[in-house]
Parts: structure tokens; C-alpha cells; sequence
């Protein structure tokens, strides 16, 4: 038999496949619905490595499994084409970005089909298609109209490389999260969604998803709720230095403080206020000798990244402003000092300081000899953990919790404090001083404010320019259209001016899973009917590096929705995996054109063949792990599907077979070894496909050729051999579709394609583990005969002879002076 030709299959069936429209999403109404999807993929310059095949070749092969299933799958592909690297590269290039993604898209597209993606191409999305972003635009609309998107001005990140603010989530260690520049603030007016609103409730449901721990907990962390308190402290010594200040008060306690914890309990142990730099009131209440030193400190702060600022170990610095508030309780002059390490965007950007019982208070006090009060009687070592209440006045041997929470019920009495919730989580600032994008879909009219546009308007179409580099002045490119910025307002018909700064690029991926579904559809963002069929998302797979950002912006998205009453699920992905990062075997760094360690899967097509890839990248090592590509790995797999091939030609040229009917010395036995090795191959590669355990999948297949060129000096019938050979190439089709289809039709002879069977059936029953009939004896005497699997260890066998009761009942309480264990066979137990 002459040896497979990879090149001749793939050629052959890609065209024939696509005739057959094999990829089609089922409509077959007595089926199940299976939607799997990848996340919205953004189609860089570079092209696919073999490291995104790590995505998209388990999507495909889980696709092509639920088929066989007897599924109808939706697994679709659309490109998220806006955002900041299309218009950087277009910038560097000279290039309008229209064209540079249409050009990436395309390519991607191309290498997706190379690698066989089964995806339902008549489906493709793209966010840049005024069809699609005029719903993004909707979206925005629906989130206006629910009080849910607002303007304010804020201080916010601003990357001085991309020229261009970020949202909290897009700023890493201090960095741009794209280009990696230092970022630094800036104040300007800007749109945010209010996902705080949402924050309880995006909590909550993380308990009905099955979704990685991992990124369940980075979720939590970054809404990051803290239950505490609100307590007030009164500024006690007013600042004679500041008597000329308008609107000084000579009143003591005229400024307030509200300070948040989440330890009321050791509100005793407050022995001094510290202040964010940035905290309002610093100004006023800093005395005159003070003024220089705050001032100089002020200064070093703003240079400082708040990762930097929040970095535990690091030397606490600060200084004192001079004055001191009065201790709600006590009555005690506190003096307020401020420091860099409390944060102005959280809480109330103010914290009483307790060093007794929280670590950098505690360092804090200790550099500049503040006092240091214990509060707390704690069990054990850990000094910062709840316990009684010492040196607590009225409070004192009450539990933490109960004197925290008697403390609050105090205060809140006498107005100076109340039960709080703090969050992490910050309202998602969406609007981006970019070209490239959605634009926003609101006018501002000097006398109606900022005005949505009507539904009928969209899309506001993005302007076609040539001019779109950033102006450097914080005003998005699309500022200076002034043709397209001047309109009139839709509400008054008076001159009015169009927002000029377009949406975040995760507004677009925050609702593009429900139009797949029916992408067409033109009467609303998706078909309601097609969206309650397939949605929520079954299976939904992408890189964990989205943990805080799409992945929390899309699940806001869908209960607004919910809100709205659009869809009647609360949650969008059902199950989400993550797949491992593929390294690089150069350096062992992440595969990435920018580190020039990149292989592309065009390279390894062309050597090893489609099939060879896509088992190689399953085999490299579990789904959800870091592996490293080796080039000189997939010779492993190649000769794998030579064997293959070899056999599968062998068994069908009659080689390997005694004629059917025949009898065989193994088939004595009511199930042969060989139809069990059947059978638990089908039941392991059954399990293995559904929890996603490609690598074990593939090792399966191997082991199982392995077995099956080893049964070649035994007698099997015909019909066995055949049974067994056709079980492998259905189980390996989703895994290696070409070379199935090759050996399925050209040397199995069938008609049809491969990938229309049924997965296979295995049988319980004649899976199970071949059994062997043990003897028991006690002193020598037979005593009774117990069924085991076979192979059982000596140790299993002697337990269930000395633990059958029957056998108990002879040995009557005597004491056990010896077993012995012939294995497999017989246990001798001496009494
Ligand atoms: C007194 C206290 C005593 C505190 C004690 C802790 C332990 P989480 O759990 O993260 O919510 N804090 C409050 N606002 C802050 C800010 N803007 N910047 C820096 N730190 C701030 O932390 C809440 C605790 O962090 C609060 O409770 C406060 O310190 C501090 F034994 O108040 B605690
Ligand atoms: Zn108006």
C-alpha cells in the first residue's frame, strides 16, 4: 500500500467538505443545541501562531465531537477589529485602518480554514461593519437611557505612547496594558458605564457559572467588596495659619473626616488619621509651619505609580499637617498625618490608623514613634485577627464582633457613623480620544446637555478621514471633522456638536455573542427567538489573560439586558476554559511576534500536514497548562498516523484476520480482550473529549494502535478487526479530520463522509475489566471463591478475603498468625 500523502487528502477533501457544507449549524429541531465559542478574537498584523492553535484547534475538535454527538452546533467566528494596535500600526504605515484590518481579518480567516476550524463561516461577524457597531451604538444607547452611562470629569490613567486614557482594568503594574509605557493621570471629561451599580450582583452569580476558580477569585478581588464602617472624626485644632481662608470656620470640628474600616472594633486603638495626599482637605487643615513639608510631599507622591503606592513591604513614608482631629469616642486629640499609602479612590481616601493591630499602621507608627495602643486580645500569633476587645472603655470584653458592631450602632446614633460597604471596583471608563472605534451616539446641545441620537439615526457612522492620528491634546482625531462634529441637536433642532471620543473596543465584545446566532438580523441587535434557542453560551474558551476585562465587562452587559427585559438569562457563559500559554522552546517566553519566537502553523502545514498539528498541539500537554512547543515533538505524532495508515490498510487488504465466523482461541471467553480494549477505548476517549482532555485523548489513540499492532499474531475475526479499525477513525475524526476521511472512504470503502457517523458506542458492560476468580482458604481448607478484577494488587486480594464475612465466620475471633497470597489465584489465611 502506498504511504498517505497528506497533501493529496487535504486538497482533495477541503474542497469536498465545503460542497457538503459540512460546518453548517444544525437546524434539526429534535436535536440538542451546543454553542461553542472562542472569544472575540482581535486580528493582529502578525498572523496566527501555533500558540493561538491551542484555542482554536480544541474549539473545533469539541465541535466536531458534539456533532458526532448528534448535536446542532453553533461554533461561529467574527473579528473584533477596532481598537488601538490597528491604529497604531496604521499610523506607523501610513495606512488607513479599514484596510489594515480588512487585510488581517482576511488572513486570519485564511489560516483558521487552513487548519480545518470547523466554524460556520456563513456566520462571520465583524465589529467594524456599521451593520454591527450600529447596535454597539444601540447598546450604548439602552445604557444611557437606564441612567447607566454618564460623563464626569476625572482624574484618569493616560498612556502618553498611545496617547490615550485607559480604563483601571487596562492599566498593569503601573503600565499600559497594550504598549507597556509608565502611565500617568490627567483630568478630563469622560463617559463611564456604571458597573458598580451591577457590583453585588456580579458577585453573586459567580456561584451559578462554571467558570475556573482562578479567574472566579481575580473576579471577586477586583470588585472587591469590603463590609466595615463609616466613622467620622471631628478636626480638633483649628489652623490659626489659615484664619484668612474663606470659608475658615472658627468653629473646632467645622471639618469632618469620615474615615472607612473595616475593623470598628479597634476604633481604641486609633492613635492617629492618616489622609491620602490627594484628600480635599488636606489644604485646609495643614498649619502653616507645616505647609512647605506637605507640600514638597505632595509632590513626590503625584510622581508615583499607585502599584508603587500600594506595594506592601515598601518603606512607608509621610508627614505630619499638624493638625489632629478628636477621637469619636475618647474625645482624644489625634493627630492627622498623611501618606502615600492610603489611596484616594478607595473608601473615603482617609483611614484611622490602628498600629497595634494592622501591619503598616503598625511600621508606619513605629518609624515616626506614634503611639501604639493594643486594642485586640487575639488567640493565636496573628495580631491583626479578631478577637476580644481590651482598653476599650464600656466595650472592653466584648468579642470583636459584637463590640465592632455595638460601637457603629453608637456612633450612628449621634450621626458620626454607619454601617459601609467599600468596593474596589470602579465605574468603567469607556470613552477613548481615538479614531478607531464606535462613536459614542450623542450631541451635545448647549441647552439640552448631551442628547442621544435617535434610533433611526444609526449608526453615527465613524467619518472616513486620512488625518487620524491622535492630536496629543487629549481630543480625539474626530474632532477636527468639523463638518461631521457640527449637527444640530435631535431634541431642540438647535446647532449642537457630536461627541467626539468613541467606545472602548470592549464595548463590542461585550454583547457580539448574541448576534451570532442570527447575524443578519436587522430588526435589533439580535433575534430574540434565535438567542433564546442558543443561548446562554455552553462552552466559551479564550485566554485567562481576560479575567478582569471582557470577561466581567460582557457578564454587566447581559444583566442589563436581563434589566431591560431583552433576554431572560442573567449569565452569558455558562462554562468557560481557559487554555494554557504556549511557550516558546528558544527562550521559553510566551510565542509573540514581538519576541521574534514565533511558528506559524503555515510552516508546520507545509512540512507535517494539518492533521500532524492539530494532534500535536491537543498532545503538547493538558489544555489548561503552560507547555512548550518543540519542533522535533511532532515526528512523534507523524509516525503515529503512518502506522495508522499502514494498519488500517493491512486490516482492510485481509491481512490481519481469520475469516469471519471463525473461530478464535480468545473468543472462548463470552467478551475477547480485544473487543474489551474496544470498548474501554471508546469509554476513555467519550470521557476524555467531554472534560476537555485532549492530550489524553490523543495518547489514548496512540496506546490504543500500540494494542492493536500487537494483536496481530493473535486470531481475531474478521469482523472484529474491521469493528476496530473503524472505531479509531471515528474517535480520531475530530482530532485529525483529513486522514480519517481518507481512510474511512478510500480504504474502508464507505461512501459517505467520516464526519456525518455517529461517535461510537461503547458497552458498559463489555468495558468493564476482565474478572478472575480468587480462592479463599482458611488453614488450607476451601472455604470460598470471590470474584476481582483482573490484575488486582496482592494487598486488595488479602483485604477481601480476610474481610469477607463468610470468611470471618470461620476464622471466630481467632487471631490471623499468617496470610498468604499466591496472586491471582489464592489466599491462604492460617489461624
Ligand atoms: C482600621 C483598621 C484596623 C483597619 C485594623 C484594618 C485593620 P480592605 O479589606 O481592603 O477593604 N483602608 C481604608 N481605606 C483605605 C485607603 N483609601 N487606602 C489604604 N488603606 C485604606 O481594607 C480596609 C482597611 O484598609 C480599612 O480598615 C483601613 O484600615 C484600610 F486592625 O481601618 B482599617
Ligand atoms: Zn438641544
Amino acid at each position: 500500500m502506498k504511504q498517505y500523502d497528506f497533501k493529496a487528502s487535504e486538497k482533495r477533501y477541503k474542497a469536498y467538505w465545503e460542497a457538503l457544507d459540512l460546518y453548517s449549524t444544525g437546524d434539526d429541531r429534535e436535536k440538542p443545541d451546543y454553542y461553542i465559542l472562542d472569544f472575540f478574537p482581535y486580528p493582529s498584523g502578525a498572523g496566527l501562531s501555533v500558540g493561538h492553535c491551542r484555542n482554536y484547534v480544541p474549539t473545533c475538535v469539541d465541535a466536531r465531537f458534539h456533532r458526532m454527538r448528534g448535536y446542532n452546533v453553533l461554533h461561529p467566528m467574527g473579528w473584533d477589529a477596532f481598537g488601538l494596535p490597528a491604529e497604531n500600526y496604521a499610523i506607523e504605515h501610513g495606512i488607513h485602518p479599514q484596510q489594515t484590518t480588512q487585510k488581517f481579518c482576511a488572513n486570519y480567516k485564511r489560516q483558521m480554514k487552513l487548519i480545518e476550524c470547523s466554524y460556520d463561516w456563513s456566520r462571520e461577524i465583524n465589529s467594524t461593519d456599521p451593520d454591527y457597531y450600529r447596535w454597539t451604538q444601540w447598546f450604548f444607547l439602552l445604557l444611557f437611557k437606564r441612567g447607566l452611562a454618564y460623563q464626569a470629569l476625572g482624574s484618569q490613567w493616560w498612556c502618553p505612547q498611545c496617547q490615550t486614557i485607559l480604563a483601571n482594568e487596562q492599566v498593569e503594574n503601573g503600565r499600559c496594558w497594550r504598549c507597556g509605557s509608565i502611565v500617568e493621570k490627567k483630568e478630563l471629561k469622560q463617559w463611564y458605564f456604571k458597573i458598580t451599580a451591577y457590583a453585588d450582583r456580579l458577585l453573586a452569580d459567580l456561584e451559578t457559572i462554571a467558570w475556573p476558580e482562578h479567574i472566579k477569585t481575580m473576579q471577586r478581588n477586583w470588585i472587591g467588596r469590603s463590609e466595615g464602617a463609616e466613622i467620622v472624626f471631628g478636626v480638633k485644632i483649628k489652623n490659626p495659619g489659615f484664619s484668612k481662608n474663606p470659608g475658615f470656620s472658627q468653629k473646632p470640628g467645622f471639618w469632618e473626616i469620615p474615615v472607612f474600616t473595616t475593623r470598628p472594633d479597634t476604633l481604641y486603638g486609633a492613635t492617629f488619621l492618616v489622609l491620602a495626599p490627594e484628600h480635599p482637605l488636606v489644604a485646609q487643615i495643614t498649619t502653616a509651619e507645616q505647609r512647605t513639608a506637605v507640600e514638597a510631599y505632595i509632590a513626590e507622591a503625584r510622581r508615583k505609580t499607585e502599584m508603587d503606592r500600594q506595594t506592601a513591604d515598601r518603606e512607608k513614608t509621610g508627614i505630619f499637617t499638624g493638625a489632629y482631629a478628636s477621637h469619636p469616642m475618647t474625645g482624644a486629640a489625634v493627630p492627622i498625618w498623611i501618606a502615600d499609602y492610603v489611596l484616594m479612590g478607595y473608601g473615603t481616601g482617609a483611614i484611622m490608623a490602628v498600629p497595634t493591630h494592622d501591619g503598616r499602621d503598625n511600621a508606619f507608627a513605629q518609624k515616626y514613634d506614634l503611639p501604639i495602643v493594643q486594642v485586640i486580645e487575639t488567640d493565636g500569633e496573628d495580631v491583626t485577627a479578631w478577637g476580644t476587645m481590651v482598653n476599650s472603655g464600656p466595650f472592653s470584653g466584648l468579642s470583636s464582633e459584637v463590640g465592632g458592631a455595638k460601637i457603629v450602632a453608637e456612633l450612628a446614633a449621634q450621626g458620626r457613623g454607619r454601617k459601609e460597604i467599600s468596593y474596589k471596583i470602579r465605574d468603567w471608563l469607556i470613552s477613548r480620544q481615538r479614531y478607531w472605534g464606535t462613536p459614542i451616539p450623542i450631541v451635545h446641545c448647549p441647552d439640552c446637555g448631551p442628547v442621544a441620537v435617535p434610533e433611526a439615526e444609526l449608526p453615527v457612522r465613524l467619518p472616513d478621514t486620512h488625518d487620524f492620528a491622535p492630536t496629543g491634546d487629549g481630543r480625539s482625531p474626530l474632532a477636527r471633522i468639523t463638518e461631521w462634529v457640527n449637527t444640530t441637536c435631535p431634541q431642540c433642532g438647535g446647532p449642537a456638536r457630536r461627541e467626539t471620543d468613541t467606545m472602548d473596543g470592549f464595548a463590542c465584545s461585550s454583547w457580539y455573542f448574541l448576534r451570532f446566532p442570527n447575524p443578519h438580523y436587522a430588526d435589533g441587535p439580535f433575534d430574540p427567538e434565535a438567542v433564546a434557542r442558543w443561548l446562554p453560551v455552553d462552552t466559551y474558551v479564550g485566554g485567562a489573560e481576560h479575567a478582569v476585562l471582557h470577561l466581567l465587562y460582557a457578564r454587566f452587559w447581559t444583566k442589563v439586558m436581563f434589566d431591560a427585559g431583552l433576554i431572560s438569562f442573567e449569565e452569558p457563559f455558562a462554562q468557560l476554559r481557559n487554555q494554557g500559554v504556549l511557550l516558546s522552546a528558544v527562550d521559553g517566553q510566551r510565542m509573540s511576534k514581538s519576541k521574534g519566537n514565533v511558528v506559524t502553523p503555515d510552516e508546520v502545514v507545509a512540512r507535517h500536514g494539518v492533521d500532524a498539528l492539530r494532534a500535536y498541539v491537543l498532545f503538547l500537554g493538558p489544555f489548561d497548562a503552560e507547555v512548550t512547543w518543540d519542533d522535533e515533538g511532532i515526528v512523534g505524532v507523524t509516525r503515529f498516523l503512518r502506522r495508522y495508515w499502514k494498519l488500517a490498510g493491512e486490516v482492510a487488504g485481509g491481512k490481519w484476520q481469520v475469516a469471519s465466523g471463525e473461530q478464535s482461541p480468545v473468543s472462548s471467553h463470552p467478551v475477547s480482550s480485544f473487543e474489551r480494549r474496544m470498548h474501554q477505548v471508546i469509554q476513555q476517549m467519550t470521557h476524555d473529549m467531554t472534560q476537555f482532555r485532549f492530550n489524553t485523548a490523543v495518547a489514548t489513540m496512540m496506546t490504543y494502535l500500540n494494542d492493536l499492532v500487537a494483536f496481530q499474531n493473535e486470531t481475531i475475526p474478521a469482523s472484529q478487526w474491521r469493528q476496530a479499525i473503524e472505531s479509531i477513525t471515528l474517535l480520531l475524526a475530530p482530532i485529525c479530520p483529513f486522514i480519517t476521511e481518507a481512510i474511512w472512504q478510500e480504504v474502508l470503502g464507505h461512501t459517505d463522509s467520516v464526519h456525518r457517523q455517529a461517535w461510537p458506542a461503547f458497552e458498559a458492560g463489555k468495558a468493564a475489566d476482565e474478572e478472575i476468580t480468587v480462592v479463599v482458604q482458611v488453614n488450607g481448607r476451601l472455604r470460598e471463591r470471590l470474584t476481582m478484577a483482573a490484575g488486582v494488587t496482592e494487598d486488595s486480594m488479602r483485604e477481601a478475603a480476610v474481610h469477607s464475612p463468610n470468611i470471618q465466620n470461620y476464622i471466630n475471633g481467632q487471631a490471623i498468625r499468617k496470610v498468604i497470597v499466591v496472586p491471582g489465584k489464592l489466599v491462604n489465611i492460617v489461624v
